[in-house]
């Protein structure tokens, strides 16, 4: 009796688990499929990206010989979810066993299991650490901090290592990696491809179907391919990488991708493999091509935070999405749906994720998330707002990233104390201040950048909290130094401000 294979839209490798379980005549499912593409309103392009590359990896499972039964979105008879597709193939193929590779979002592992049909999940092994890797780890430890897991991926994996120490004696080059961008930049990524007609059957679909979410799925230049996305690896290796690691915190206004890789959405959906990619990374760095600095940089944040992210997340379980710690319950501001706003930073970086899917990481994290943290926003609408608009979201990574490293709504499972800062690491990290309409170097009034108010009030309403982390006993001094009457108005105009913004006016 022939089995059915499951390959979700984000495990497109032709080394999937579930694909190596397989028998030569199993049949492949593959669905484009309203639960998935609807559990958020995911960004058009994010939507267009994993229909294009799924047709395109099912095309090419079907040259190799292999039998794909493939539902498209506007299938009369398509169910509209993952199981439902399972079941209809099964009646069709009279199977009843189903081999799948672990999904990575808790949802869809519990649907999986919950349907009946015999269905085995394996381990999605496209990852450096197991799950059980992690949780033995994690064991018995009083804080699971990210740079000491990198180190154990280092050893595991032998990257920039010699023998049992790390190459150039260090393990971590973080310090050198904090430089402001310069007026001057020398890289123009990344690759832009142009729709063939597979893509674009699929954008005309997204068009009909999806018209209303946020984002400009036009113009669309993403590989859509293995090949592609290899070639986007390979044009950053060349042109990237030597600068990735001094500039990796850095943000112009008009310069959105500066030296970033911009492939972590192929990883995340199987196009590329991120141990390939951390293998050519370090040979850039052994052939004298890039300095130490970035190739370490580079190599942390996969085999150090993105198999960290992935540990956490499954880790803390299902519930991990509604924390919050910091019990914020304010509303996410229209202006993160593209509604006008006078602070420059927040326009700029909403702007580029409404025309890209992407933005970096430092405008994630110190711009959107920051802001978002210290206004106290709802974290779970926060959430729902990063897993929407990125073209590399997906449960598992964003939801750590946002939940724990930029709002602290785990209560510091991640971070070791909060992502916030006032409006002077944005103004030095970036170009943004220049043309805002608030001032950087105001404090309290009309004119103060808002930042500034909202990074005092977030410090003073949770100063129980925070006020013994050793890591934020300076942010506390220097508030107390100030004297009392300026306190307070720095405080009422964070409200005032606050409430204006509540309002629906424009600030
Ligand atoms: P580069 O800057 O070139 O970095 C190299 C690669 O390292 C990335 O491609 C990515 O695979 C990996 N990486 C770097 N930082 C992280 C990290 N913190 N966690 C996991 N992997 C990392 N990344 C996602 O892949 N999906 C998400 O949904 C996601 N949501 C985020 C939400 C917030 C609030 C924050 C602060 C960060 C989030 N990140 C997410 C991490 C990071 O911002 C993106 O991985 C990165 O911006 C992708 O762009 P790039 O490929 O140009 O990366
Ligand atoms: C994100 C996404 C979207 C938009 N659409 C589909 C789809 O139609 N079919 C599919 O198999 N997968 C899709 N995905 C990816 C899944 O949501 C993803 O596999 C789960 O969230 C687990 O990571
Ligand atoms: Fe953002 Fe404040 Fe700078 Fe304006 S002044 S761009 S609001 S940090």
């Amino acid at each position: 009796m022939v089995k059915l294979v499951l390959v979700l839209g984000d495990q497109l490798t032709e080394d999937l688990s579930a694909l190596r379980e397989a028998a030569e005549d199993d049949v492949i499912v593959m669905a484009e499929v309203r639960d998935e593409a609807s559990y958020v309103k995911h960004h058009p392009k994010k939507i267009a990206l994993i229909f294009a590359a799924m047709r395109k990896f099912a095309k090419r499972l079907e040259e190799s010989g292999r039998t794909v039964a493939y539902t498209r979105y506007d299938d009369k008879e398509n169910s509209g979810s993952i199981v439902g597709e399972l079941l209809h193939r099964a009646n069709e193929y009279d199977a009843s066993e189903v081999l799948a590779t672990e999904p990575g979002e808790w949802r869809l592992i519990s649907a999986l299991e919950d349907a009946p049909l015999d269905i085995h999940q394996f381990p999605d092994d496209r990852f450096v650490a197991s799950h059980r890797e992690f949780e033995e780890w994690a064991d018995g430890r009083k804080a699971l901090r990210m740079e000491y897991f990198y180190r154990e991926m280092r050893r595991k994996t032998g990257l920039l290592m010699e023998g049992d120490d790390p190459e150039g004696g260090k393990w971590n080059y973080d310090h050198d990696n904090r430089k402001a961008a310069p007026d001057d930049v020398d890289f123009n990524g990344p690759m832009e491809f142009t729709p063939d007609e597979i893509t674009e059957e699929v954008l005309t679909l997204v068009e009909k179907e999806f018209g209303d979410n946020f984002g400009d799925l036009r113009p669309f230049r993403y590989a859509t391919d293995q090949e592609g996305a290899r070639r986007q690896l390979t044009f950053w290796l060349k042109g990237g990488l030597p600068k990735f690691g001094d500039y990796q915190d850095a943000m112009l206004a008009d310069e959105r991708f500066l030296w970033h890789s911009i492939i972590s959405m192929y990883i995340n959906i199987g196009l590329l493999d991120a141990l390939e990619v951390c293998k050519r990374v370090e040979e850039a760095y052994r052939n004298g091509d890039v300095p130490l600095n970035s190739a370490e940089g580079y190599i942390r944040q996969i085999i150090g935070w993105r198999e960290y992210m992935r540990g956490i997340y499954f880790l803390n379980g299902p519930d991990y999405t509604s924390h919050n710690t910091l019990r914020h319950d304010r509303d996410l501001p229209w202006f993160y749906w593209g509604g006008e706003t006078k602070m420059r930073c927040i326009s700029k970086a909403v702007e580029q994720t409404k025309e890209e899917a992407y933005a970096h990481h430092i405008q994630r994290l110190m711009v959107t998330g920051n802001f978002a943290l210290i206004a106290g926003i709802d974290p779970h609408q926060v959430h729902e707002w990063y897993l929407s608009v990125y073209a590399d979201a997906f449960e598992w990574v964003e939801a750590p990233n946002t939940i724990g490293m930029s709002q602290f709504a785990d209560g510091g499972i991640i971070a070791s104390k909060p992502y916030v800062s006032s409006g002077a690491y944005i103004d030095r990290m970036s170009d943004y201040c220049k043309g805002c309409a608030y001032k950087v170097k105001e404090k309290t009034g009309e004119d103060a950048c808002p930042f500034n108010l909202l990074y005092w009030y977030f410090l003073d309403r949770h100063r129980q909290r925070f006020e013994n982390n050793p890591r934020m006993g300076n942010m506390y001094r220097t508030w107390d130094r100030m004297d009392e009457d300026r306190r307070k108005t720095v405080l009422s105009d964070a409200n005032a401000w606050l409430k204006r913004m509540e309002d629906g006016e424009t600030v």
